[in-house]
């Protein structure tokens, strides 16, 4: 078992922020699960949660999947400029009927508020780990100087984070294109910022590598399993999300099985397609595997169908 594995050598739980767009695909809630799992072992420590896409039930079915593990407390934001009505909610309100707190998406803070204050507050680095839309990062880079912090966006996050991780773009071929960093003119340009401002190690991983690793499903234990129900994913989903979030968790892309190609990665405000320069010395880098398909399946699956502690 991955996490007792890692416990071995983890000497204090890894602060981490988590952005995701809980939005049209499950796979948020394996990822989220997995993140929490892990906090529950000791291995990371989530410090605030942004949802970066606004639906009516989004964050009661976030805070729903959270208390289970009893850590209905973890802080969530919300990016309300991200805001898009009418998409079909498919698991959200089912996860939000076993939300107990009567948490609404009003009683939420903008999430790079929410960031900023949880970022000046640390004693030392995070790591921000983000599966869905670019504008939580972008909005964090841009955010002034406020009352919790005397640094810019890109000061407080140079100095108080180790890397980001992203979900984010497709790189096994110039010009990919992928959902998160294409949908929507918002977050094309985001994208395209994050790229361009980002001050620390940017990590991807893209379209590609998640797209064959089928795992979760509805038998999956507590609401993470009723989400992929609700999806009508009851076999499982590609593990774009839960990818990202078990290579945070393991700290070490070679130990998550994967090799990074270093350079330097652009996305196209207008397209969304992304290109990458690679350079031995850039501060950017995509994820390729270096183990089989079934590795990885293996190992979310393990995670994901723990059952829950009484
Ligand atoms: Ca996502």
């Amino acid at each position: 078992m991955l996490f007792e594995q890692l416990k071995q050598n983890r000497k204090k739980p890894i602060p981490i922020f988590f952005g995701t767009d809980w939005w049209s695909d499950c796979d948020d809630v394996a990822a989220l699960d997995i993140l929490l799992k892990a906090q529950c072992c000791g291995l990371v420590k989530i410090k605030a949660i942004g949802i970066n896409s606004v639906m009516r039930y989004s964050a009661p079915s976030l805070q729903a999947v959270c208390a289970q593990y009893g850590l209905g407390d973890i802080p969530i934001g919300l990016v309300t400029s991200a805001g898009r009505k009418g998409f079909l909610c498919m698991y959200q309100k089912k996860l939000a009927s076993f939300c107990q707190s009567g948490l609404t998406n009003a009683d939420c803070p903008e999430a790079f508020k929410l960031y900023r204050g949880a970022l000046a507050a640390l004693s030392e680095k995070a790591v921000i780990l983000d599966v869905g839309f670019p504008g939580l990062l972008m909005e964090l880079l841009q955010s002034p100087p406020d009352d919790v912090s005397d640094l810019s966006g890109i000061e407080l996050v140079k100095e108080k984070v180790s890397e980001i991780i992203v979900m984010g773009g497709r790189w096994d071929k110039p010009g990919g294109k992928e959902y998160n960093f294409s949908a929507y003119e918002v977050n094309r340009k985001a994208a395209a910022y994050l790229c361009a401002h980002c001050p620390v190690p940017l990590i991807f991983l893209g379209y590609e590598v998640g797209k064959d690793i089928i795992t979760g499903g509805k038998a999956v234990p507590g609401l993470t399993g009723k989400a992929y129900a609700a999806h009508f994913s009851s076999n499982g989903r590609p593990s774009w999300d839960p990818m990202a979030a078990l290579l945070a968790v393991t700290g070490n892309a070679a130990a998550a099985g994967y090799s990074l190609v270093r350079g330097k990665a652009a996305v196209d405000p207008a397209s969304g397609n992304n290109n990458f320069t690679p350079d031995e010395s850039g501060s950017h880098a995509f994820l390729v595997k270096t183990m089989g398909d079934d590795f990885y399946k293996k190992r979310i699956d393990e995670i994901l169908y723990l059952p829950l502690e009484e």
